[in-house]
């Protein structure tokens, strides 16, 4: 496991922006390896005999932020195992961090990131595409009071984040409100600019 050789992308963005959707098509064009740490609390939360499903279970429908110790350990398996099984060196951090505290332990103990995406809606347009989805996800936070406490928590303690990366000039920030063909062609262009 050797940190120094990975390149890590944070992918951030309210609920339902399209964070999955896009960092689908990365990978599909460029080898990244796709990492959701809301995706990896969802399975440590089904996992038989894991100590921390309750935990999560609760901290997901209330659309609030689980112990980072939990979260940054999740991540930090993941990388490791696609590292040695995948021999995978650029990850697409999806949904993580959500909180300061986050994006400095994370970056502190694991690797500072290159910059991170940085998709942009409005909550209208989120909730529309959460409540459409929330008919076929079964995911247990696709409903409005859920989704309301998610927005909530995005815009009080993640947004800080993405501001002190923006004020760090770490931030690329692309329209989310497009077609997702749209949306993605603004990635791949200012991907390029970063050398990408
Ligand atoms: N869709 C996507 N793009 C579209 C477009 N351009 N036009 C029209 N429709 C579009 O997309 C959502 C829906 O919109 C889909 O139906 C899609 O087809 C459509 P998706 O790509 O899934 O959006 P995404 O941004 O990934 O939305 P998601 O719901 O996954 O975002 P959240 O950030 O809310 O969810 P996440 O899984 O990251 O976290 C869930 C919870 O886990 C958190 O609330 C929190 O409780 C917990 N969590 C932590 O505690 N810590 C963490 O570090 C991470 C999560
Ligand atoms: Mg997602």
């Amino acid at each position: 496991w050797s940190p120094d050789k990975v390149t890590v992308i944070f992918v951030l963005g309210g609920p339902g922006a399209g964070k999955g959707t896009q960092c689908s098509k990365l990978v599909s064009d460029y080898g990244f390896k796709h990492l959701s740490a809301g995706d990896l609390l969802r399975e440590e939360q089904d996992r038989p005999g894991s100590e921390f499903g309750e935990m999560i279970k609760t901290y997901i429908k209330e659309g609030t932020i689980v112990p980072m110790e939990v979260t940054i350990q999740l991540l930090e398996n993941a990388m490791k195992k696609a590292m040695e099984e995948e021999k995978k060196s650029t990850f697409l951090i999806d949904g993580f961090p959500r909180k300061l505290d986050q994006a400095h332990a994370f970056e502190r103990s694991v690797v500072p990131s290159k910059f991170t995406l940085f998709f942009d809606a409005p909550e209208d347009v989120m909730l529309e595409r959460l409540l459409d989805r929330g008919k076929t996800s079964g995911r247990a936070d696709d409903n409005i009071e859920s989704i309301k406490k998610r927005f909530r928590t995005f815009v009080e303690t993640s947004m800080p984040v993405v501001d002190e990366f923006e004020s760090q000039k770490r931030v690329i920030k692309v329209n989310a409100t497009q077609t997702p063909d749209e949306v993605y062609r603004d990635v791949q262009a200012r991907l390029k600019e970063w050398g990408i």
